[in-house]
């Protein structure tokens, strides 16, 4: 039971068995010790997992039956790939604190990591690697299904009636989502903002790739279009603060969206300021009206409040850089988790994921430091991958280079210190999504397929930004193409 549930939510149409799964789970976990009585490193591995993976309760001494006195796992696992490998897999749900699932993640990487230097069965080396590589866990959902798909399809005893569904619910879903591609690539021309702003990144399929990686099952739409709106809007105000605005402008500008007043803030601005200005406004305020029209709450203060501390934080790192400020990492984070642009991007998909909306969500919202950890690790994730090329054309210095500056060490070891930091956060966000909260688990977990998403896409470099070779690959295969149905 525990690999078929595995197997959907790989395949990617886990999201038609919610129920299900979640009973099944329910169902496992009042008998855990059946499960963990078989001493399978792979059985229990795989149930941690899962448990964690939807919320339930389960500690980590589930594993002491693998481990000596003195906690480290013992030798005689080490031919066990299978196992390993879900322990690897296992051990990047841990908690701050938790030794025996560092000590997990430590022994599994390093045999599975022998392992590659030997050249044993095909199959589990193509996983092997792929795990390696990025955790599953941190991998944006939907490559990660059609990625999985074609590797189950060349494994021995599968359910082909399983794999028959995955591809048929890929080709269908992807449809769909072409639809949504479709009209908002009308919209994106109509607006014609990429030819008003020539100086901004015009990257319009990027932008849908954070629409889809957060909200990609059918029946969200609206968010789906609406992340993608949000999304190039983002990427404008991005540049004009990173790149183009002279500081006097930049200012008028964060006052006008603070103000949120047609009639005296902007009438200030310079001329291209004032469309920027006017495509925000009204691209807001027509998603309102959506929201209104819909669910019947007026949200207009959490968008502004959202753009607000959005440009404000843009606006810190502008007057760093032009005065040639070197933060501290702390202080750097302190105002970068906010410019990343998670918490404007949670003000907005809250309303749209959310089946209800609660006065208690709505307070929730307004908290500063919401979702803290994630937001800190989405910017350490985006600055890994961007940050050289942000460099070298003239911008704030980034998490890599604060920690350089501070503790003067190269930028390898920088690079390996945010890289580890950013492991570290997971953790935290592996708590958070297991609290109590006022926001349903959707919600929750699109937020944290941001960071997935960013991980995936500077996995090899800026591909936000620069869209490489790998990028177009993943929005051709993602959006463009269907997976072939011939056997
Ligand atoms: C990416 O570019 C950008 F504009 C972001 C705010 C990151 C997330 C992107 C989305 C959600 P850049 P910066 C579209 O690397 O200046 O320039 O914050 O972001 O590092
Ligand atoms: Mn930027
Ligand atoms: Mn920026
Ligand atoms: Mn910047
Ligand atoms: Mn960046």
């Amino acid at each position: 039971m525990l690999e078929l549930i595995d197997n959907l939510q790989h395949l990617g149409i886990g999201y038609l068995f919610d129920k299900e799964i979640n009973e099944s789970l329910s169902n496992i976990s009042s008998k855990r010790d059946d499960v963990l009585s078989k001493k399978d490193l792979h059985a229990t591995s795989l149930l941690f997992r899962l448990l964690r993976d939807h919320g339930f309760q389960v500690k980590q001494d589930v594993f002491d039956d693998f481990t000596d006195r003195s906690g480290e796992f013992v030798d005689s696992l080490c031919d066990n790939t299978k196992g390993l490998l879900s322990l690897y897999e296992a051990s990047y749900h841990g908690f701050e604190g938790e030794s025996t699932i560092d000590k997990g993640r430590a022994f599994s990487t390093e045999q599975l990591k022998e392992y590659m230097k030997g050249n044993e069965k095909m199959n589990l080396r193509e996983q092997v690697d792929h795990a390696l590589e990025l955790p599953r866990l941190w991998r944006m959902q939907r490559l990660e299904a059609l990625w999985f798909i074609d590797q189950y399809e060349r494994q021995g005893d599968i359910n082909i009636v399983l794999l028959n569904l995955a591809k048929l619910d890929f080709n269908m879903v992807q449809s769909v989502h072409q639809e949504s591609l479709r009209s908002l690539s009308r919209w994106w021309a109509d607006l014609g903002l990429g030819e008003k702003l020539s100086y901004m990144r015009d990257r319009l399929p990027e932008h849908f790739l954070w629409g889809v990686g957060t909200t990609s099952a059918p029946q969200y739409r609206l968010s789906r279009e609406g992340v993608t709106k949000v999304c190039c809007l983002i990427t404008a105000i991005d540049d004009t603060y990173d790149v183009y605005g002279s500081i006097d402008e930049l200012v008028l500008f964060t006052d006008a969206i603070e103000r949120w007043d047609l009639m005296n803030a902007m009438e200030k601005l310079p001329d291209y300021m004032k469309i920027l200005f006017l495509v925000i406004f009204n691209t807001t305020n027509e998603m309102a009206y959506e929201i209104m029209k819909d669910k019947g709450v007026d949200v207009t203060l959490h968008f502004r409040r959202g753009w607000t501390d959005f440009c404000k934080a843009h606006l810190v790192e502008a007057k760093w850089y032009h005065s040639a400020y070197k933060p501290t990492l702390d202080e750097y984070l302190n105002n970068a988790f906010i410019s990343i642009s998670g918490p404007v991007l949670l003000c907005f998909f809250y309303f749209w994921v959310a089946e209800e909306i609660t006065q208690e969500a709505m307070e929730c919202l307004k908290e500063e430091n919401l979702f803290r950890s994630l937001w800190i690790a989405f910017r350490l994730a985006d600055d890994l991958g961007t940050s050289s090329d942000e460099l070298k054309r003239g911008d704030v210095p980034k998490a890599i280079q604060c920690y350089m500056n501070e503790n003067e060490v190269s930028e390898e070891v920088s690079r390996e210190h945010i890289r580890s930091l950013l492991s570290e956060k997971w953790k935290n966000i592996n708590e958070d999504r297991v609290a109590p909260s006022p926001f349903p688990r959707e919600v929750v977990d699109a937020a944290i397929d941001l960071l997935r998403i960013a991980q995936c896409i500077y996995q090899y470099g800026d591909g936000h930004g620069s869209p490489d070779k790998e990028t177009k690959d993943q929005i051709m295969s993602l959006f463009i193409q269907p997976i072939s149905l011939d056997a």
